[in-house]
């Protein structure tokens, strides 16, 4: 007898058994083990580009279809193509576009999900967040942390208005798979200002603290850091400081009461890299969204055989999946915001990263 056919009567027994457990809600580990502990990250992601000269037509055709009140939100979800139907760019983070329209209103809500926005086009929006508001330009980082009122609206600034454009991203994942989401409505659409605007600049965002501040919390209480600033520190470090091989120059924005992140989900930087600039090969664990501000510029992103070249220009958006390794290339002087899930891979002491020599 062969050994094939001595092996038929055993997955004859062991199917039935199957069966039999499957009806009381118990599957076999060691049918799916390999699949369940891999040697390396296999999520459902790939590296992804969504266009500006492609996506703005179509973000403005939204805005006459319905306004911000009718849909809450206005959003373009960018879906990873992996993941079509889940309204994810990666498995742990959700990134969309959001448009609000001269005199709009994007009414109050809060929510347990931690959002960002980075400031693509437009200027002279507001977003109010726990009682201030603070006007948006292009370049600025803002967010709103869990569970606090956020609301937005277009008022222009110089007696002028527009459509601003502005990326989401959300922890909305990672909120689901603790069962922690919760959400309500403000009666009111906007939310009572309560402090004047620049009031939390004032106490946090100048290398102060308030002497009698209460416990530092678990986001930063600065919730506007203007790009004119991070700019100005790029530009300067860009003229005096070495250049990191793998990441130009690269800051990450800070909670000042505690020198870590400014969310405690999503870590955000702004880096600069020098025109002519070719980096390093680089991977990391956690998968990261990129908004381009400024220059022309590749991003090289590979995993084993698979390469793809994302050709990037202002505005464009990419996607880095966790573990695919990522070269940086600029023609000319290039600005990249980017956001990950890396402070959750910092908490739980997951971070694996790799600086490669070519
Ligand atoms: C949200 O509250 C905003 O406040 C944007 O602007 C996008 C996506 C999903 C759930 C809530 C916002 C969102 C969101």
């Amino acid at each position: 007898m062969t050994a094939a056919s001595d092996h038929a009567p055993q997955q004859a027994a062991r199917d039935d058994f199957y069966r039999r457990i499957d009806a009381k809600n118990m599957t076999p580990l060691w049918e799916v083990l390999h699949a369940l502990v891999p040697p390396e990250p296999t999520q459902s992601c790939e590296p992804a580009i969504w266009r500006w000269d492609e996506v703005k037509p179509y973000l403005l055709e939204s805005g006459s279809l319905i306004t911000a009140e009718e849909a809450v939100r206005r959003v373009l979800i960018f879906e990873n193509p992996a993941m079509r139907g889940e309204s994810l760019v990666t498995p742990s983070l959700y990134a969309g576009l959001q448009l609000i329209l001269p005199d709009e209103v994007a009414p109050s809500h809060r929510h347990t999900q931690s959002a960002l926005r980075f400031i693509v086009d437009g200027r002279g929006a507001y977003t109010a967040v726990d009682g201030e508001r603070t006007t948006m330009f292009p370049g600025d980082f803002i967010i709103t942390p869990s569970w606090t009122w956020h609301d937005h609206g277009n008022d222009g600034v110089d007696g002028s208005a527009e459509p601003v454009v502005w990326l989401d991203g959300l922890d909305i994942p990672i909120i689901r798979m603790f069962g922690a989401g919760f959400a309500e409505n403000l009666a009111e659409r906007s939310q009572a200002v309560s402090r004047p605007e620049g009031d939390s600049d004032a106490r946090f965002a100048h290398n102060l603290l308030p002497v009698r501040q209460l416990q530092p919390g678990k986001s930063s209480p600065i919730f506007n850091y203007p790009y004119a600033r991070s700019r100005e520190a790029l530009a300067q470090l860009a003229r005096n400081a070495a250049i990191d091989d793998w990441h130009g120059v690269k800051m990450r924005y800070v909670n000042p009461q505690t020198g870590g992140w400014a969310m405690p989900t999503m870590g955000t930087c702004l880096q600069l890299l020098p025109a002519g600039f070719a980096g390093k090969p680089h991977r990391s664990t956690d998968g990261t969204v990129y908004s381009v501000v400024e220059g022309q510029g590749r991003a090289l992103i590979t995993r084993g055989e698979q390469r793809r070249t994302l050709h990037f220009g202002p505005k464009d958006h990419f996607v880095v999946p966790s573990w695919w390794t990522l070269s940086l290339q600029a023609d000319d002087e290039c600005v990249l915001f980017s956001f990950s899930d890396r402070p959750v891979h910092e908490a739980f002491g997951l971070l694996r990263e790799e600086f490669l020599a070519a």
